[in-house]
């Protein structure tokens, strides 16, 4: 209990129980503590809370299982057949805009390794495959006054493979390479962007509608917003404007999402038979103190300025009550006279709500939120009113915006359920990364895709949720955006100093294939399951280290070669004889302590 600190003494309370020293009869309350350290003394120790324990058992009938890419960050072949540039190619190609200038001229070459690309799909035995339509490949300066027949047999040709393979495709429009020639005049902030989207919908729909089934306007509008148009860590890469061009550029893609929908559904639908919708990405937030109402809000506003944003408007109508209110407080705050928010006309409210066919999710985790007043800042965030942090003991990724936090997809899916009359939902993407040495043995994401994929079964099996489709992030490492290749999501390790660019499994492969077999998670005690075969680890073929290069004859790693090369610089000045002599008797003394 609290008590006398010798020369401090009343003024730091070390108990488990608070003494009230103003009190003559010095009464004793529990602390939160002592409730804790009860607790830990009953279960001697620390067992798996709920949220932890697995559970077992099976997902829908004809339960859809993916793996995503996207077009700019595997194709390659920028310039190819016809090809016009997009924001992206524009944006690597600037200086200091992406980590070690990397860029996605050549990218994991899927356009001329789509045989590979297809292999390591049935090595996962997926029944779906998620890839993205190059904009600026169909169409160079994005109209249809120009279509790029070769663009569109690369897909064609995709799409023979992929269904000669028994493996359905998911397409998404607009995985965020637009036509450099759209953005030259405004991109999502001119209007006329909705039309032109309307039009390469249209030209995607009658020419690859036939094979597809399942498609995807927008992939993750809050980033292209954010990133793209406040933060400008993304293409086009805009940062001065952070008051009002998020909030413009959000209502021309919701606009133009539902335009797409539309052309889809009156001329298409009945024949072609297939699923329109939007994938919108989400973090779930939770209270910084879950003894604290203002950060329940907090969270609240979170979730509903990220994933509400976009799901509001299209599932429910309009934009969602917290967005405006908050956006036109600030905006007045700010000496303004109405909100920045724009407003959707009353036939606009109705044309957009209903656009979709399911709802696709990305996800990959949690934050902490709690409010902050920013005065009267006009930005974005400041609108918002909210910041957030991460707990410490969750695990960490190879991206630092990114731990492991699988309980926020069950909570997150419960919140789809009940905010938008539950509809089916597909989560879009769902992954994690690694960065530095390169090891197929990829623990982290076996036990990632674990738990995520466990979550999501008791969000269907205990909460009811409707979920249809789960898509792993990524089939293959690629161009991770503005960190170019240092953050690695893939299922297949790429090996990036062999010209060929070879693609080679990691454990996690055989491990999620498991999943898919059994269509869930067998109960071992009912086991063993002809099902569940992940091989204990990866292949023992030799893993290729990143950037081999050849010095003196020999194959060494970049930073070998580096001690090699500065051990010859530092001893040409003493003598120049010898040296290099020297310098490889150092760099060979180097590899054999370091193997040591
Ligand atoms: C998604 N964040 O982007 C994209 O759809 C993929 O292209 C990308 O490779 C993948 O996730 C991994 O990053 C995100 O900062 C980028 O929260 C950033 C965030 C979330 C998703």
């Amino acid at each position: 209990m609290d008590s006398f600190q010798f020369f401090y003494g009343y003024i730091f309370g070390f108990g488990l129980h608070h003494v009230d020293f103003t009190n003559p009869h010095r009464p004793r309350t529990p602390k939160f503590s002592a409730h804790v350290y009860y607790n830990i003394m009953q279960n001697n120790g620390f067992p798996l809370t709920e949220d932890e324990k697995m559970i077992y058992g099976e997902f829908k009938k004809d339960f859809i299982w993916s793996s995503a890419t996207a077009s700019y960050q595997i194709e390659g072949a920028w310039r190819a057949d016809g090809k016009g540039l997009s924001i992206w190619d524009q944006f690597t190609h600037t200086p200091g805009k992406i980590f070690e200038h990397d860029t996605g001229d050549v990218a994991c070459n899927s356009y001329n390794k789509m045989d590979d690309d297809i292999a390591a799909l049935k090595k996962v035995k997926v029944s779906h495959y998620r890839f993205s339509v190059s904009w600026p490949r169909v169409l160079p300066d994005g109209t249809t006054k120009n279509i790029n027949q070769a663009g569109l047999n690369y897909y064609q040709r995709l799409l023979d493979a992929l269904l000669a393979a028994n493996i359905q495709p998911q397409v998404t429009l607009y995985h965020w390479d637009l036509p450099q020639a759209l953005q030259d005049v405004g991109g999502w902030e001119n209007e006329t962007i909705i039309e032109r989207f309307r039009d390469y919908a249209d030209v995607l729909f009658q020419n690859l509608g036939p094979k597809v089934k399942l498609w995807i306007t927008f992939n993750e509008p809050f980033i292209i917003t954010i990133l793209g148009h406040v933060q400008g860590a993304h293409a086009p890469g805009f940062n001065d404007r952070p008051d009002t061009l998020p909030y413009i550029v959000s209502h021309n893609i919701i606009k133009a999402h539902a335009e797409a929908w539309h052309v889809y559904n009156d001329k298409y639908r009945a024949s072609q038979k297939g699923m329109v919708s939007i994938t919108v990405n989400s973090d779930w937030a939770e209270p910084r103190n879950p003894y604290k109402q203002e950060d329940y809000d907090a969270a609240r506003s979170l979730v509903e300025f990220y994933l509400g944003w976009y799901a509001h408007p299209i599932f429910n109508g309009d934009y969602s009550p917290v967005v405006k209110k908050s956006v036109l407080e600030q905006s007045l705050a700010g000496g303004l006279t109405k909100s920045r928010l724009p407003e959707f006309t009353p036939e606009e409210i109705k044309r957009i709500n209903g656009t979709y066919d399911y709802f696709g999710l990305n996800h990959y985790c949690s934050v902490l939120a709690f409010p902050v007043d920013f005065g009267t800042t006009q930005h974005f965030e400041a609108d918002r009113g909210v910041v957030v942090i991460s707990d410490r003991t969750w695990l960490e990724s190879g991206s630092v915006w990114l731990r492991m936090t699988p309980f926020g997809l069950r909570r997150l899916l419960r919140f789809i359920k009940n905010e938008y009359r539950n509809p089916p939902i597909i989560i879009t993407e769902n992954g994690v990364s690694e960065n530095g040495p390169v090891d197929l043995n990829d623990v982290h994401r076996k036990y990632f895709y674990e738990q995520y994929i466990n979550q999501v079964l008791k969000a269907y099996l205990l909460d009811g949720v409707n979920i249809i489709g789960y898509t792993a992030w990524s089939l293959l490492d690629n161009l991770e955006w503005a960190v170019g290749y240092t953050e690695r999501f893939g299922l297949f390790y790429v090996n990036r100093s062999d010209p060929d660019l070879p693609r080679t499994p990691k454990a996690s492969v055989s491990f999620y294939s498991s999943i898919i077999s059994c269509n869930g998670f067998p109960d071992p005690a009912s086991g063993p399951h002809e099902c569940w075969n992940p091989e204990p680890e990866a292949t023992k073929e030799p893993i290729p280290a990143i950037n081999d290069v050849s010095f003196l004859g020999l194959k060494l790693s970049a930073e070998e070669a580096a001690t090699g090369l500065n051990a010859t610089f530092a001893l040409l000045i003493v003598a120049v004889t010898g040296a290099v002599g020297l310098s490889v008797g150092l760099l060979l003394f180097n590899r054999r302590s370091k193997r040591d």
